[in-house]
């Protein structure tokens, strides 16, 4: 095969080899795997979004002739797209059309602005750009219009929908058919994104072979078969709901993918009624809704088997409801985007669902759980959690530096979460060692908030914090220290919000304050902030 993507760390050749060996990676890529159950499935319903219902078949086949249009395009194998696609059936045939071409898309989220969007667009020297047109009241014409502007490397912008200046998806489909050369299966195959902790966002390399072998072991940890209805409420761009098992491990076993556009019970408890969904992932805020929701049994969720919760600690008294509620099953789910995800198992006791955020998908997956200086703590003592094994990255695309800290040397991702591990071998999430504020299962780095404000002419320092709250569990607060007289709060979140941050990242509340605590060795101390906040929150309350 060809020499791996630049700047892609990969995994050493002896631990490949072990992977094969033991089944793990079976040499397979996700064009092969659709057209395969195109094969296999042809008739049955693959994808059903708003008014579109996808065969199989017709999923290969859009896949196919876009792959053809794209080549035609001019995109190339390892060239970078961009994707910034809602809930919407394009959305598959777009990853598809790129997996079989060897382009690597790169998974934006709907909420990402101009800061977000320029920046992966830069970073990865991207060519291209998929957008929709419209959605939830933003024109994401607009943004790409900025983005031609100022990214050299981009040469395209394609539209699901009006294209305005731009190219339609639908025009793609006018390329005369060719076959165009297809990736290895130990290729990148694209970059999904970190949470991240740093001033910029990381860029996570992942192959066709280590995220088939996750979604197929996922697929089978969750009983997925033909005839399970998988409903997508997150986005489905994220990790957790396009890989745990989510909509590619719903494909792979051959069932049906229903795309809810939004994820709050008006939109999504229709379509678990209609499409006799049987299983669907939520992030704990919104399970809290859901399970509020359900009480008027409005709607007949009896088809439901399995309910999925990860993304942030699920409280032990909200996962005790579920079962209780909604008749189904509840399953946590703790991974993450660089690799590694536990699930509780479905025949496991309701006292280890309920209580702990389950065990890792393989037996090769490598746990270490350390204190400070990297050594091994007692069983059950809170730690570190460290981490390698068959679908969990060796490092993040192009960066160095930041590789040599959060990768040991012999491998092991260092996942910045404080957990234990109980006498069953399962983990419980018990806190955060990583400069991250996790709202709600939205992922926001403190730094790059931190960023972003000093960039304000008023702001001289600045400190991102979580704020404990009962809806999100965390919510963001802006310490920040002023120059001259303090400028009003939504002066500053205004700033942010010109400056193209998305939304999430916006802080909750900001406090202006003389001076930052400081730890024994000088540093900022976010604990005496956060424990400032909590007292005055009190004190207010
Ligand atoms: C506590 N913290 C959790 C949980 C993730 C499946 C599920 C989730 C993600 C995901 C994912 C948690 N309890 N149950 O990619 O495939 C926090 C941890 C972790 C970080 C990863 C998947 N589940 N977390 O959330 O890349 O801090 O992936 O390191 O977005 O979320 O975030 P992300």
């Amino acid at each position: 095969g060809e020499a791996p993507l630049p700047g892609c760390p990969s995994w050493p050749e002896a631990f490949a080899a072990r992977y094969r060996q033991a089944g793990y990676w079976r040499g397979e890529t996700f064009g092969q795997m659709l057209r395969e159950r195109a094969l296999r499935h042809g008739e049955r319903t693959a994808l059903v979004a708003g008014k579109e219902r996808w065969s199989y078949r017709e999923l290969d086949a859009r896949a196919e002739r876009l792959a053809a249009g794209f080549w035609a395009l001019g995109i190339r194998p390892r060239e970078r797209v961009v994707v910034q696609l809602p809930n919407v059936a394009a959305f598959y045939e777009v990853c598809f059309a790129l997996f079989r071409l060897g382009a690597l898309p790169v998974f934006a989220l709907p909420a990402h602005r101009s800061a977000e969007i320029g920046y992966f667009c830069e970073f990865t020297e991207a060519a291209a750009y998929i957008i929709p047109d419209k959605h939830a009241g933003f024109d994401y014409r607009t943004l790409a219009g900025q983005m031609l502007g100022k990214v050299p490397t981009l040469r395209k912008v394609i539209v699901a929908g009006d294209p305005g200046p731009f190219l339609s998806l639908r025009e793609l489909y006018e390329a005369s058919p060719v076959a165009p050369p297809e990736p290895q299966p130990s290729d990148v195959a694209f970059f999904q994104l970190s949470g991240g902790s740093t001033g910029a966002p990381k860029l996570i390399p992942r192959t066709h072979d280590d995220y088939i072998y996750s979604v197929r072991a996922s697929a089978e940890i969750c009983q997925l078969d033909e005839s399970s209805v998988y409903l997508c409420a997150l986005p489905a761009a994220h990790n957790f709901p396009m890989s745990s098992p989510g909509s590619l491990g719903t494909l792979y076993a051959g069932g049906t993918v229903v795309l809810a556009p939004h994820p709050s019970p008006e939109e999504a408890f229709p379509l678990i009624e209609r499409e006799r969904v049987t299983i669907t992932a939520l992030v704990p805020p919104l399970a809290m809704v859901w399970l509020e929701a359900a009480k008027a049994k409005r709607h007949d969720l009896s088809s439901l088997r399995v309910l999925q919760v990860g993304g942030a600690r699920l409280s032990t008294e909200v996962a005790r409801r579920v079962k209780p509620t909604l008749g189904c099953t509840l399953q946590q789910v703790y991974g993450m985007a660089e690799g590694l995800v536990n699930y509780t198992r479905l025949d496991d006791s309701e006292e280890l669902i309920v209580t702990t955020q389950g065990r890792p998908i393989s037996r090769d997956d490598e746990i270490r759980v350390v204190d400070e200086d990297g050594h091994e703590v007692a069983p059950g003592e809170v730690g570190q959690l460290l981490t390698r094994g068959p679908y969990t990255i060796r490092g993040y695309y192009n960066a160095e530096a930041h590789n040599a800290r959060v990768f040991t040397d012999d491998g092991f991702y260092c996942t910045g979460d404080l957990v234990r591990v109980t006498p069953e071998g399962y983990l419980v999430v018990e806190g955060r060692a990583k400069d991250q504020i996790n709202r709600g299962g939205e992922k926001v780095a403190a730094e790059e908030v931190e960023n972003h404000l000093l960039a304000h002419p008023t702001v001289q320092d600045a400190a991102v914090v979580a704020l404990p709250d009962a809806f999100l569990g965390e919510r963001t607060c802006a310490f920040v220290i002023s120059r001259g007289a303090p400028p009003a709060a939504n002066v500053l979140t205004a700033f942010l919000r010109e400056r193209g941050l998305a939304a999430y990242k916006i802080p909750d509340r900001v406090e202006f304050v003389p001076a930052f605590p400081q730890t024994a060795v000088g540093k900022v101390s976010k604990k005496a902030l956060r424990e400032a906040l909590v007292s005055s929150t009190r004190n207010t309350a």
